[in-house]
């Protein structure tokens, strides 16, 4: 494989975790995972900026892009169920990753939308990556490109939902 293609098919497969992290900032809001409560820090345990409809809404989005995406590429997955589960795996596993995040930073005292460089942009991504390993997986060398990558997407995004209004803050 080409280098362009191999970094073409890393992205195409991560796709359903982009989608997953993302689509909360217009699907969240509602009832927080935490039920409000704290930890014994006093701090909350996730905050308010970890809603179930955020989760389920990402979810769901991520695993419809993979079903999307076998029809727009079979042979990448070889069938429809392989395709559907990785999707869920990669959604699934992004999301939790940013619920881990989220624990983290109020374990540091830092408050719902303070920005937590590495975590925010690599947390969900090294996640997604975990969780559908089982399923089917990429190269290192793949995997390398998106640690490097993957922020400069998460950068663009977030300033993108900053100047379209649906974030208070572009990152
Ligand atoms: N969101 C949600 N549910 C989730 C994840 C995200 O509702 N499980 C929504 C929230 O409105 C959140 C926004 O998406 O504010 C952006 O997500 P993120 O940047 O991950 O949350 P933050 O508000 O920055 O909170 P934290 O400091 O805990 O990361
Ligand atoms: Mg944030
Ligand atoms: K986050």
């Amino acid at each position: 494989m080409g280098a362009l293609s191999s970094m073409f098919w890393a992205l195409w497969y991560i796709l359903p975790a982009y989608f997953a992290n993302a689509s909360p900032v217009l699907l969240g809001g509602g009832r927080p995972i935490d039920g409000g409560r704290k930890w014994r820090d006093g701090n909350r345990i996730l905050g308010d900026g970890k809603t179930w409809r955020g989760f389920l809404g990402g979810v769901s989005v991520g695993t419809l892009v993979g079903v999307l995406q076998y029809y727009l590429t079979p042979a990448f997955y070889g069938s429809l169920k392989t395709a559907v589960l990785l999707a869920f795996l990669l959604s699934f596993g992004a999301l939790m990753g940013d619920l881990v995040g989220s624990f983290i930073k109020r374990r540091l005292n830092l408050p719902r939308g303070y920005p937590a460089v590495g975590l925010d942009q690599l947390g969900f991504l090294i996640s997604a990556l975990a969780f559908a390993y089982p399923v089917k997986t990429i190269s290192s060398g793949q995997m390398l490109f998106l640690l490097i990558f993957t922020p400069l997407v998460h950068w663009g995004a977030n300033y993108f939902a900053y100047k379209m209004g649906w974030k208070s803050v572009p990152w």
